[in-house]
């Protein structure tokens, strides 16, 4: 039996559901999960609180967890300490309780068996079997082809614990969607132009900001929590928001211009704005001459690039292009361009990113109060283990030359390299998967599918019996956050910090921390040095102490900030700062890129349109949701059960479509999506386009309320656009139309 999940609907109503949220999880509503305790309203000072940080989205928010006096536990709140939280937790936070009470929950470790007649089903085994059956297939492996032809996809804390177990193994032959799907083009950008990633959380400095410009990123439905509270403080100051996107989000409803651009035109919107601020000569002069290498090549390179010019392209008025410059040039060096996070869209996604960190540069944005602040994270001292063994090879090796500047392992080259058909020079084996469910984030499910029959073990590690855990071999089912020691979280900030998540109840069912499965393997493979412990708190305890605090310091506080050591958060006045590129400067030309062979400075290049009755698929997030991953939680469920598809009051008309009714989208390659979805008439959106929030459509009977609950954009995404740079998978080139009848109904079903 293939157990799979699939993905279920939220809908982006914005500002107003952070209240929703909280009230949503009042007492009555915790009652209702703890029966016992229905007519004991708790009050604080009849709980105790433990402290944690939040692993519902990655913003990883500290917060304290109150359990009553029956180990109930009863609510989250925020850490007041903390600068990811700022003592505010979003929806999403607030009910990550729902991922603890869910009784959906993987409960045991599972094995996939056959029966004589072929057909499938999982069986419950004990953790020793359960633990010696991945760890003996790891031996094989590592005997049979080595130890780096053994796989992982990860995501979050859990994936941690899986690389440092692969990595003792023997293998870097890693890749997670956080990098291929989302990030990865900004890191390329802004590495090649400043020599430094953006990280997370972003170094933007939102609250001290006079203008921000939003260029597709959706604060306020993309929910990560301080950035969302600085722009409402932005806002209060009066700061100046432009946001550019095809859709009147809810950042474009609070801003002073929104731009409804053409999709996947920003590129010639970014440059027109470059060639305002030098042909109108308003670009910040004095940082531009101290800081950057290339200007005179970027000035010839946007000579023609007029507003005009990219009116023809984005619909964006020129008046308008030139205002929006004058705006920014006007509250210049105090401004961000918000350079995004998930910015993977057309192919070209590098180079837009590109444009984004040129356009900063030019407005002396970096570095500078109100702009991009200089970042700091707390280095930990490594607790004693010997080093990791060199791999022969590694993720880096499997696109072989191609996507030279990648930074991290690309989830599609990992795929092809488990499929013998792609003749890769080295071949993948066996997977190890954790807090990922691939089938639900990754496009082009054929590719997808065809990898996971190829190889010859997959192991699934999670918390939830998702998509992805139909596709493996052994289920290793993970205790909530809620319930687990963890890695020290020690983001970069303004100011470096650490945060403790410790358990605040015991693992439900028969569940186990993600340090104590990756410890059982490593010790049957004897790697006990690299697992020289009984329990994780011990490794916390020895980094904090070296850290000059302890674990039963940081009990008691949750989270303990510390001095800058890397200098100011702005760069000073007159300051010489060395930028880690080629030239030592901030490259508006870009010499890596030159001798890659890629356009040193961006030009923009049209994209495919959508066939005639066909509408581009645009998507993105609820605020009440994270990915797939939520879908299922009670609460949050309770907030948004489904998506819909946003249709112009013009495309309804057309094809004679009301709102609410169901309908299946169908794509440019036949694609049809396995659930239907509900039609939101909106002139939020424009008319060549449609747009769905990412997360629903789960196949998975198991998730008994998130199965079939909406569509899936990810059904809808077979076409992926390269960009060539680090290898990212521009989705958003796939188009949908409508079919108002089910195409399924003869059809057998077929998930995830
Ligand atoms: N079509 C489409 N595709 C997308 C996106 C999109 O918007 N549209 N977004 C992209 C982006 S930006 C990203 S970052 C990626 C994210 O894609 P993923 O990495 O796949 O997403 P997550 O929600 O992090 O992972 C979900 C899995 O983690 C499991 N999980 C949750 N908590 C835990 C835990 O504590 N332990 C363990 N072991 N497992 C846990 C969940 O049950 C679930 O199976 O997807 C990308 N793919
Ligand atoms: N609530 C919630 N918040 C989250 C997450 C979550 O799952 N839930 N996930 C987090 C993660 S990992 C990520 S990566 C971020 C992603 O969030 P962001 O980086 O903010 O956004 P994107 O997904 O790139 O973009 C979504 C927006 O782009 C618009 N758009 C679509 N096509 C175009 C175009 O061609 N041009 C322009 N200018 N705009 C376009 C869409 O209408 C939508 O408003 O969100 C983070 N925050
Ligand atoms: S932004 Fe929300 S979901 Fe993400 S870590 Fe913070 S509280 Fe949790
Ligand atoms: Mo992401």
């Amino acid at each position: 039996m293939k157990t799979r999940r699939e993905f279920i609907k939220i809908s982006s109503v914005g500002a107003g559901v952070a209240a929703l949220g909280l009230h949503a999880l009042d007492l009555k509503g915790l009652n209702w999960l703890n029966p016992d305790s229905s007519n004991e309203p708790a009050s604080d000072e009849d709980m105790t609180p433990y402290p944690t940080y939040c692993e519902v989205c990655f913003w990883k928010c500290a917060a304290w967890v109150y359990v009553d006096k029956k180990g109930k536990i009863r609510k989250i709140i925020g850490n007041k300490n903390d600068p990811h939280s700022q003592g505010r937790m979003c929806p999403r936070g607030t009910g990550g309780l729902g991922m603890y009470y869910d009784n959906d929950r993987l409960k045991t470790p599972l094995i996939r068996e056959t029966r004589p007649d072929g057909s499938q089903y999982f069986r419950k085994a004990s953790w020793n079997e359960a633990l010696d059956k991945v760890a003996n297939k790891m031996k094989e492996v590592k005997e049979k082809y080595g130890p780096e032809a053994f796989g992982l996809f990860n995501h979050g804390t859990p994936g941690g614990h899986l690389e440092h177990l692969m990595r003792a193994y023997g293998s870097e032959t890693n890749a997670e969607p956080a990098y291929a799907n989302c990030r990865g083009p900004r890191s390329a950008a802004y590495y090649a132009t400043f020599g430094a990633f953006i990280g997370s959380p972003e170094c933007t400095d939102i609250r001290d900001t006079r203008c921000m410009v939003l260029i597709g990123s959706h604060i306020g439905e993309n929910m990560h929590n301080s950035q969302v509270q600085e722009m409402s403080e932005a806002i209060d100051n009066n700061a100046t928001i432009i946001t550019v996107d095809p859709r009147f989000s809810t950042a474009a409803s609070k801003s002073q211009y929104w731009l409804p651009i053409k999709p996947s035109t920003d590129l010639a919107l970014l440059l027109a704005w470059i060639h305002v601020l030098i042909y109108e000569d308003i670009y910040n002069k004095d940082f531009v001459k101290k800081y950057t290498f290339g200007f005179e090549q970027l000035k010839a390179h946007v000579k023609d690039m007029t507003p005009e010019w990219a009116y023809g392209i984005t619909t964006i008025e020129p008046d308008i292009i030139r205002n929006t410059a004058r705006e920014m040039a006007g509250a210049a060096p105090a401004v961000v361009i918000h350079p995004g996070r998930h910015t993977v869209w057309y192919g070209d996604d590098t180079q837009r990113e590109r444009a984004m960190a040129i356009l900063t540069a030019l407005l002396g944005a970096w570095g500078k109060r109100g702009s991009l602040y200089l970042p700091e994270a707390v280095h930990l001292p490594e607790y004693p283990q010997p080093e990791y063994p060199k791999p022969k090879w590694s993720w880096r090796d499997l696109p072989e030359g191609k996507f030279p500047l990648a930074t991290m392992g690309i989830t599609s080259e990992l795929l092809k390299a488990s499929i013998p058909r792609y003749k890769y020079k080295h071949q993948v084996k066996a997977w190890l998967v954790g807090g990922t469910n691939l089938p639900l984030s990754m496009p082009d499910k054929k590719l997808f599918k065809e990898a996971a029959n190829s190889v010859e073990f997959i192991a699934v590690m999670d918390t939830m019996p998702m998509e992805v855990t139909g596709y493996a071999d052994v289920v290793l089912p993970e205790a909530t956050y809620l319930e687990r020691y963890d890695f020290i979280r020690a983001a970069q900030n303004r100011v470096p910090n650490v945060a403790l998540r410790m358990p605040a109840a015991k693992p439900r069912f028969k569940s186990k921390p993600a340090w104590w499965i990756t410890k059982q393997i490593g010790e049957r493979l004897g790697l006990h040095a690299y697992f020289n412990y009984d329990d994780y708190s011990e490794v916390i305890d020895w980094q904090f102490k070296k850290l000059g605090t302890s674990l039963e310091e940081m009990k008691k506080i949750g989270v303990k900030s510390f001095p800058r050591e890397s200098g100011p958060l702005y760069i000073g006045e007159g300051e010489k700062f060395e930028f880690n590129t080629n030239t030592g400067k901030i490259e508006l030309y870009s010499t890596d890129f030159a001798d890659l062979g890629f356009d040193p400075l961006p030009n923009y290049k049209p994209h495919p349109e959508p066939p005639q009755n066909y509408y581009r698929l645009i998507y993105g997030r609820a605020p009440m949701h994270t990915f797939s991953r939520t879908s299922n939680n009670h609460f949050l469920w309770d907030l948004m059960k489904e998506n819909s598809v946003w249709v112009n009051p013009k495309v309804a008309s057309l094809w004679e479509l009301k709102n609410d009714q169901k309908v299946w989208l169908k794509n440019q390659d036949g694609a049809i999506t396995s659930f239907p979805v509900k039609v939101r008439i909106t002139e939020r959106i424009r008319w060549d386009s449609v747009y769905m929030v990412h997360g629903f459509g789960h196949s998975d009977k198991k998730l008994s309320r998130a199965y079939g609950r909406g569509a899936s954009d990810e059904e809808m995404i077979t076409k992926i656009a390269k960009d060539p740079i680090m290898g990212g998978e521009g989705m958003r080139g796939n188009f949908i139309t409508f079919l108002k009848e089910n195409p399924n109904k003869n059809r057998k079903e077929d998930k995830a």
